[in-house]
């Protein structure tokens, strides 16, 4: 009986660290805009919020081997778009990539983003003490955001 409540008792902890380090970069509203033929650079938008000071440092996808991050900023009345090497997300607040503003450009297409399929998704990121954690997310394409 000891040794039972011992087991249940470790399995317990074990499914709560577990839980944990998967809730730790939590992505919502993901999606992907569709392209048209022949256009090679698509781009993807998500809501990124993590439990913990982390740092977003590569993002790999099934579409295509180049992923950048990317911001979008008026410069001097010019539209402007600036790569990232890193982006640093402090606890617990959301973060949003979207039309306008931050966003992950696609280059090198394989082929165009129809609206209705998936695109996914590896975020890589690590935290404060410069522990390497990985994300998987799959992204609806769509026409538009809404
Ligand atoms: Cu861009």
């Amino acid at each position: 009986m000891k040794l039972l409540s011992l087991l249940s008792l470790s399995l317990f902890s074990l499914i709560i660290s577990s839980a944990y380090a998967a809730d730790k970069l939590v992505i919502s509203d993901a999606w992907v805009r569709a392209t048209a033929p022949g256009q090679k650079v698509g781009a993807a938008y998500m809501t990124l919020k993590s439990n913990a000071d982390i740092t977003v440092t590569k993002v790999q996808s099934n579409v295509t081997g180049s992923v950048e991050i990317h911001e979008m900023a008026m410069k001097n009345g010019v539209m402007k778009m600036r790569m990232m090497p890193s982006l640093p997300l402090p606890a617990g607040k959301p973060f949003k990539l979207e039309p306008g503003g931050f966003h992950l450009m696609l280059f090198d297409l394989k082929k165009p983003l129809q609206a209705g399929g998936e695109v996914a998704f590896t975020l890589e990121f690590k935290d404060k003490n410069g522990k390497v954690e990985t994300q998987k997310i799959s992204a609806p394409i769509k026409a538009s955001g809404n």
